[in-house]
């Protein structure tokens, strides 16, 4: 049986700063605007906020480039408001997690500037500079972003490493002391009240000795290839002896790239390394990379069963259908259409909640927002969206159009357009001019609408934040797949002892002729997004139908 805690009976959220609420008109969402909204996120029943990066930064990756981990982000608020946002989610019986971001810093950090002044300064090897061979970089390694990961300083003539944007220099986590800075820092934000870190793309600290070549292969997937460093769990295991031990931390690493199988040993209760992590298989189906391919509901209750059991014996998982970096799940997996829209996004919340896991909901997903309409690529503000067309049209490698056609469906900009808050003007996000497009459909999707509204996608929100809370087996309960063959319909089992509970979502916008496989027959519904009865659940599911219900 797992062990009681905390952060397995949280639901957290996800709050992206810059476009969740703006209190000061120059159309950036702050700190100031997130606590004018903290009775909402109580009101929804969430109980942790996982805090976007609120670091200093020059914001060429939306402040995954940190200038000073110990300074707020002018645009974001003052230290003063970070401590009243502490605080106010502790009045409110709420915690605080933040994006922790130490496998790159800015290239304007000072430890970064110190770096590059020379081979002889002492901050040379806080980052990994290697010579160049022949005439260009020293091996063949990308950047996730597109083009090479490595960057040559004309100065001295060497090469620093990238695996993201140039204006994040890798930092070398094989010296002690970047890794005794970085534990310093964490504990500076840990007396400030923070309960836990989200830590960004924590699996690629570790780098392959010898920097060899990749394969083609390699190159086609280099996620898989960065978590594979020798030292990964010698450094969260030394982290978690010299920062997080007897804490009680939630500590949830961005586990991208990293298997299903190799999964235990991050999160093992017995290795102390981290309490769970972020997997992409589930938001990343129906793609290669960037680009959409075809994909089934059988293939997604596969990713369900393997992700399942990923956690191994004691450890455990998280939930989640979308983040910053991913379109909305009503426009990937649901139907956003009008008629879609409502039944597709609380079938998805059902599976989002009652799922095992502690579940994030990212700001927005819980009133349905959409990915939103672009033209052509001067539309798009993400980074990564623009890395991605250089690299293809920007070479005449591939087409405009056939690049669109994905972009439009893949980019991270769909999940960065401001929160839409009411049908006003810039959808109560700003009263100046926000800094990205706010979706035209905040008229009809938007939180002040929806609060009113009983039948709500938010309003099914919180029934079902309830619902978890009220019941120890929808948190602890084991998950079992009873139908995995089924190509529509997602159907599980929440179990704890005697008590068992079944979940039904159809994936489709089709009516199914539904029977229960083993014989089973519902006995009673806890929710239905239809309203069904006992009786009528089965044996028709409407479009979108979703629900929890005790078996006879
Ligand atoms: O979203 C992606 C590409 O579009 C992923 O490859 C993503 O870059 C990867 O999951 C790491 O993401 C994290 O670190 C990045 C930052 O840009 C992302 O926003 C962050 O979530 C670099 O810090």
């Amino acid at each position: 049986p797992q062990k009681a805690k905390w952060w397995k009976e949280a639901v957290v959220y996800q709050v992206y700063t810059r476009s969740f609420s703006d209190s000061n008109g120059d159309g950036i969402g702050d700190l100031p605007g997130l606590i004018d909204r903290l009775d909402y996120l109580q009101s929804l029943g969430v109980q942790v906020i996982w805090l976007a990066p609120h670091y200093d930064t020059p914001n060429v990756d939306n402040g995954y480039d940190i200038r000073d981990y110990r300074a707020v982000d002018p645009l974001q608020g003052t230290m003063a408001d970070f401590d009243r946002l502490v605080a106010g989610l502790h009045e409110r019986g709420m915690k605080l997690i933040v994006d922790l971001v130490i496998n790159h810093t800015s290239d304007q950090h000072e430890w970064f500037r110190q770096s590059r002044s020379g081979p002889d300064n002492p901050y040379r090897d806080f980052y990994i500079w290697r010579d160049g061979r022949d005439d260009g970089p020293p091996n063949n390694y990308l950047s996730i972003f597109g083009g090479s990961a490595w960057e040559k300083d004309e100065a001295s003539g060497q090469y620093y490493l990238h695996y993201f944007a140039k204006e994040q220099p890798d930092l070398n986590w094989e010296n002690p002391k970047v890794r005794q800075e970085v534990y310093n820092m964490m504990r500076f934000w840990l007396d400030k009240g923070v309960s836990g870190f989200r830590m960004d793309s924590i699996c690629f600290i570790s780098k392959l000795p010898g920097l060899r070549d990749l394969t083609l292969a390699e190159m086609e997937s280099l996620e898989h290839v960065y978590v594979t460093g020798p030292k990964i769990h010698d450094y969260l295991q030394d982290m978690h002896h010299e920062v997080l031990v007897d804490r009680d931390l939630l500590t949830v690493g961005e586990a991208f790239g990293v298997s299903f199988e190799d999964t235990p040993a991050f999160v093992s209760e017995a290795r102390n390394e981290l309490t769970m992590v972020f997997h992409f298989e589930i938001v990343r189906i129906g793609r290669h990379d960037w680009q959409v391919q075809d994909w089934t509901i059988k293939d997604l209750k596969a990713v369900l069963r393997g992700e399942e059991t990923s956690s191994g014996p004691d450890g455990w998982l998280t939930s989640f259908l979308e983040n910053h970096d991913n379109p909305r799940s009503v426009s990937w997996f649901g139907d956003p259409s009008p008629k879609g829209h409502g039944p597709s996004a609380k079938a998805l919340a059902t599976l989002l909640i009652m799922r095992r896991g502690t579940p994030y909901i990212y700001q927005g997903e819980e009133i349905g927002m959409t990915n939103i309409h672009f033209d052509g690529i001067e539309d798009f503000q993400d980074i990564n969206a623009k890395g991605i067309w250089n690299n293809t049209v920007g070479i005449g490698k591939m087409s405009a159009e056939e690049v669109l056609h994905s972009l439009r469906r893949v980019t991270r900009d769909n999940a960065r357009t401001p929160m839409q808050w009411d049908a006003s003007n810039h959808a109560g996000f700003t009263t100046g001019l926000p800094w990205f497009r706010v979706n035209p459909n905040h008229i009809d999707i938007n939180v002040a609408q929806q609060d009113a509204d009983p039948n709500s996608i938010l309003n099914y929100y919180r029934t079902l934040i309830q619902l978890r809370a009220s019941q120890k087996t929808l948190i602890y309960g084991d998950f079992e797949d009873v139908d995995p063959d089924h190509p529509a319909v997602i159907a599980f089992t929440r179990t704890l002892g005697d008590d068992q509970f079944l979940i039904l979502i159809n994936m489709c916008g089709e009516t199914e002729h539904y029977i229960l496989p083993h014989g089973l027959k519902i006995a009673e519904v806890l929710l239905d997004n239809m309203s069904a009865s006992v009786e009528n659940v089965l044996p028709n599911l409407k479009p979108w139908q979703a629900g929890i219900y005790r078996l006879a």
